[in-house]
């Protein structure tokens, strides 16, 4: 676990600047930041650029991200405490519709919040000549303006996929939209603007102390982060409505051996489909397809833990998980 480093006692006004201390020192800022969008935007992408280390897990399929996952930001003189949401949409199932409340209560949370816009779509939209921002993002602007963050940033994100001109007539359109918002062309892919969007938390958060060690990079278990690279790897091999069937459950974090010259984790988990069709299809004939989500995940879970890890999993049938108020409890995802 992480030792909290020593906080800077905070200055005496009354006394003479010392002259080992450089006149410009800015105060130390800290705060939280909310990235919300729709879903497939890039928010998660963005927050593991930022990091600069895989937290929350990535898909090409809509509707990854499940629950609010922290990443915490640290360099000298600034902590931003970012909060990765879920895509909002329009939800029907009991689990969607936890997913959005748990990005929408976020929003309530925060210090600022930086809307993730995926560019691509707009583009396409205003070379259609058709409206760029469509109700889905009116009824976006509408939840942010709701809960009326001190700070709004937008992240035009996928630039590296559309022609600069394009991006032109979409900042007018946001600009319109959101007119006190900062709006900065990004990759979180490829890292471009990315530094220029710390820039502005940098300036927009509160002056205050870091709220983590400077060592954290999360507030999330590892087990959580473990069950949710399973997962993720379902999202990349498997189709159609079977990854947003796929819960994943820890059974065991036997750790015993994690402190040894050889260290070593021996993990046990669970993976919960709705219906034995789904069960089929994630063990794969002959058990090839669950063999090669654990290799997969296995690789990530040894680099995230800095262990050799065992891993086993095995598939159970819960009919309906998906709107059933005691699963998403138990899943954490109510
Ligand atoms: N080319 C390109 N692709 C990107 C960029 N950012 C994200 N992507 C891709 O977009 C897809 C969605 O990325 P995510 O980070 O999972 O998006 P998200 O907003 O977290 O999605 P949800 O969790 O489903 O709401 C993935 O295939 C990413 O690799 C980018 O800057 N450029
Ligand atoms: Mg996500």
């Amino acid at each position: 676990m992480s030792v909290p480093p020593p906080v800077d006692p905070p200055a005496d006004p009354s006394s003479d600047p010392t002259p080992a201390e450089p006149a410009s020192a800015a105060p130390h800022r800290a705060g939280f930041v909310a990235l919300v969008g729709r879903p497939n935007a890039g928010k998660s992408t963005l927050l593991n650029q930022v990091l600069g280390q895989k937290l929350s897990i990535v898909s090409a399929k809509p509707q990854t991200t499940r629950n609010r996952v922290v990443g915490i930001y640290t360099e000298p003189g600034l902590q931003a405490v970012l909060v990765d949401t879920p895509g909002i949409h329009v939800a029907k199932s009991r689990l969607n519709k936890a997913m959005v409340q748990a990005a929408v209560s976020s929003l309530a949370e925060v210090d600022a919040v930086c809307w993730v816009v995926d560019v691509v779509p707009l583009a396409a939209a205003a070379q259609k000549g058709q409206e760029i921002l469509g109700k889905g993002e009116q009824a976006l602007v509408q939840m942010i303006e709701q809960a009326d963050p001190a700070f709004v940033t937008v992240a035009l994100n996928k630039v590296d996929l559309v022609s600069k001109p394009l991006l032109l007539p979409i900042m007018e359109a946001v600009h319109a939209l959101l007119p006190q918002a900062e709006l900065v062309p990004v990759s979180a892919m490829k890292g471009e603007g990315v530094p220029r969007l710390v820039e502005l938390w940098r300036e927009q958060l509160p002056e205050g102390p870091p709220p983590y060690p400077a060592d954290q990079v999360t507030d999330a278990p590892e087990r959580f982060i473990v069950a949710e690279l399973i997962r993720e790897k379902i999202f990349h091999l498997t189709q159609q409505e079977v990854p947003y069937s796929t819960a994943v459950e820890i059974e065991l974090f036997d750790e015993e051996e994690r402190e040894s010259d050889r260290p070593r984790v021996h993990i046990m988990a669970r993976v919960v489909v709705e219906r034995d069709s789904q069960k089929g299809i994630i063990i794969g004939k002959g058990g090839a397809m669950l063999k090669q989500v654990g290799t997969l995940a296995r690789k990530e879970i040894e680099r995230l833990l800095g262990a050799s890890v065992f891993l086993e999993l095995h598939v159970a049938v819960n009919p309906k998980w998906t709107s059933s108020g005691r699963a998403l409890r138990e899943f954490g995802y109510e």
